[in-house]
This record gives structure tokens, C-alpha cells and sequence, in this order.
């Protein structure tokens, strides 16, 4: 080998020896692609040797030509090899971050229950419906005609203040009693007449036997020979199908305007007795007022605090735990816990 090739080799294995050195430091793509220009790009070092070629002699030339492809090609793998060291490098870190440990326990999704006021309600519908009674619906947002006027409460009538109304606009209110719903029902059927309807109604009341928002069923039985024994037959069986025969349950006297007689139920609960609906035959005047004949037709009409009976059912002492979402409280009724 002449000694211009042999400068000319011992050259190109020196730059080979530089791309090795520079490869082997860079760990950051931007790095590795200004480190590969310094020898391979337009302005690198491979610019220069390649103009000496044409100073070479003409029959040297091919071999020089050779060694020139031979180093390029080795720094072009030193910097490959760098680049799938650095990729390697990225991939590892990426899996260590997102490693999942198999070995850990895992995140228990809380199961939901139904609500204990649902439960009831759903029990309660269910034992109706199997006593013959149809589902009926009325709005929340009633006007107090419905409400009131056609239950024989007039705007003047004191018995108004029994039920302290959240009033709207105009004559607009939050029902305060699922009784209007009787009224609705009434007017849409001929007797007979057997629904219930149940739903949410309001008022401004708040203790631990009172809340504002709370749930009632109304009843209502409209034919040609309803009595208040049928009532009475009615609801003791229902209440002894929900608590059983040893619960005990008294009747009272009472006062609603549109019923008449009226009478007040109470379940035996802890100590005392908790008061868990009203009820009575429904007032001639109501009747009069959806077009019905008090002379040819009776009926009987009840309406069931669900959430006082929900609190007799589970034991429940204080009616605000029912609608304050206190997990501790909801997840005893989970089933399954
Ligand atoms: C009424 O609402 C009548 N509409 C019931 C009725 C219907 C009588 C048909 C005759 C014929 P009263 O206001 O008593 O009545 O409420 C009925 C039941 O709802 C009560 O016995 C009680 O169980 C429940 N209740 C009343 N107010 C509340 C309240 N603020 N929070 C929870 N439950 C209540």
C-alpha cells in the first residue's frame, strides 16, 4: 500500500475511533443527530477527505474510494447502534414507570344498595298492587286547586295551616300530600276507582320525626259499597303483612276536610307509637267536586308515610339520617355486607 492510502487509513481509523468516543457519550436523540452530522452531514469530516481524493493518483483512487465507504459505513453503525441503545433505554423507562405490581390488592369498588326509603316503597307498591290496587302519577309542582281547593280546602280554610306550603309562583306549590293525585284520578275514571299513587311531597317541617322532603302513597278505593270496614280490613292487613301480627296498631279518631269520618294509624315503634298515615271515607263534597254522586257511589282514601314506615321497619330513631347520604348509615343496607 502506497503511503498516501496508508495516511489515508490511518485517518479514516482515526475518525472511526472519534464517532466511537462521541456515539458511545450521547444519550439524547438531539445529541446523537448532531454527533452523526459532525462526521456524515454535508459540512462533516468526511468533506475534507473527500476532496483529497482528487489529489490522490488516478489508479489509487478506487482503493481510497473503498476505505473513504468502508469507515463511512462503520461510523454509520456505530451511531445505529447508539440510536437503538438510546431507544432501549427510553422503552425500559417507560415500562418501569407504567410496571404494574401484580402482588398488590386491589380497589374495592364500594357496591351500592338500594335506599332504605326505596326498599319500603317498592315493598309497599308491591303488597298494594297485589291487593288489586293500579299505579296512578300526579306532578310535584301542583296548583293549589288541585291541592287544596278540591279537597274541600278553600283558601279560607283554616285547615291550610295543617301543612305548611312552599308556594311558587302564582298559584303554583310543592304538593304537600299525594291527595291531589285522587283528585286527578277522579276526574280522568268512572267509578270504580281503585289506585295508588306514590311520590315525593313537601313542606317546610324539620325534626326527627318531620322532613321537608318526604314520600307518601295515597290511596283511593271509589265504588258502590266501600266502607269504612273495607278501610279498616285494608290496612290492617297491610300493616300486619309489613311488621307482622305482633306489631300492634291502633286507629285513631281525626280530622282531614276531605275525608270524613277521618282516622289516624299508628305502629308500635320503640317505646311509643309512631304515626304512619292518615286516612278516612272520602267527603261527599269531594265526590260533588269531580262529578261523582255521593248517593251512588262511597269510597275510602289513605295516605302512608313512607319514610315514617321505613324508620319502623329498619328501627330507625331519627328521620334526618334518611336523606343525609352519611355512607357509615347507606352501606349498612348494602347487601351482601
Ligand atoms: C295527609 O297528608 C293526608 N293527605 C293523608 C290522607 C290521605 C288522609 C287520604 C285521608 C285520606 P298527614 O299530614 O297526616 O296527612 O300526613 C300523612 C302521613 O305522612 C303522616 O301520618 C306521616 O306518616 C307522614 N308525614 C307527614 N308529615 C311528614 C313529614 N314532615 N316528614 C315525614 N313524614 C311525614
Amino acid at each position: 500500500m502506497s503511503d498516501a492510502l496508508a495516511a489515508l487509513r490511518a485517518r479514516l481509523d482515526d475518525l472511526r475511533e472519534q464517532a466511537r468516543s462521541v456515539a458511545a457519550g450521547v444519550d439524547r436523540d438531539a445529541d446523537l443527530n448532531e454527533g452523526k452530522a459532525r462526521f456524515l452531514g454535508r459540512k462533516g469530516a468526511f468533506g475534507p477527505v473527500m476532496r483529497e481524493l482528487g489529489s490522490l493518483d488516478r489508479a489509487q483512487r478506487p482503493a481510497a474510494g473503498a476505505l473513504i465507504n468502508e469507515a463511512k459505513q462503520a461510523i454509520e453503525a456505530v451511531f445505529a447502534e447508539a440510536r437503538a441503545r438510546i431507544e432501549q433505554k427510553a422503552l425500559d423507562a417507560a415500562l418501569e414507570a407504567g410496571r404494574i405490581d401484580v402482588t398488590l390488592p386491589g380497589r374495592r369498588s364500594a357496591p351500592g344498595a338500594t335506599h332504605p326509603v326505596q326498599a319500603v316503597l317498592d315493598e309497599l307498591v308491591d303488597l298494594l298492587v297485589e291487593l288489586g290496587f293500579a299505579l296512578a302519577d300526579g306532578p310535584e309542582v301542583e296548583t293549589e286547586h288541585y291541592n287544596f281547593d278540591q279537597l274541600n280546602m278553600p283558601a279560607s280554610h283554616p285547615a291550610r295551616d295543617m301543612q305548611d306550603t312552599f308556594y311558587l309562583q302564582g298559584d303554583l306549590l310543592l304538593r304537600t300530600q299525594t291527595s291531589p293525585v285522587q283528585i286527578r284520578a277522579m276526574e280522568d275514571t268512572k267509578p270504580p276507582v281503585r289506585i295508588i299513587a306514590p311520590g315525593k311531597v313537601f313542606r317546610c317541617d324539620a325534626d326527627v320525626t318531620h322532613s321537608p322532603t318526604f314520600h307518601q302513597i295515597e290511596g283511593l278505593w271509589v265504588d258502590t259499597d266501600v266502607t269504612m270496614a273495607d278501610l279498616k280490613g285494608v290496612l290492617s292487613y297491610f300493616l300486619r303483612r309489613l311488621f307482622g301480627a305482633d306489631r300492634g296498631v291502633r286507629f285513631r279518631p281525626s280530622f282531614f276536610p276531605f275525608t270524613e269520618p277521618s282516622v289516624e294509624v299508628d305502629v308500635e315503634f320503640g317505646d311509643g307509637w309512631m304515626e304512619v298515615l292518615g286516612a278516612g271515607m272520602v267527603h261527599p263534597r269531594v265526590l260533588r267536586n269531580v262529578g261523582f254522586d255521593p248517593t251512588a257511589v262511597q269510597g275510602f282514601a289513605f295516605g302512608l308515610g313512607v319514610d315514617r314506615l321505613a324508620m319502623v321497619r329498619y328501627g330507625i330513631t331519627d328521620i334526618r339520617y334518611l336523606f343525609e347520604n352519611d355512607q357509615r348509615f347507606l352501606t349498612q343496607f348494602a347487601r351482601g355486607r
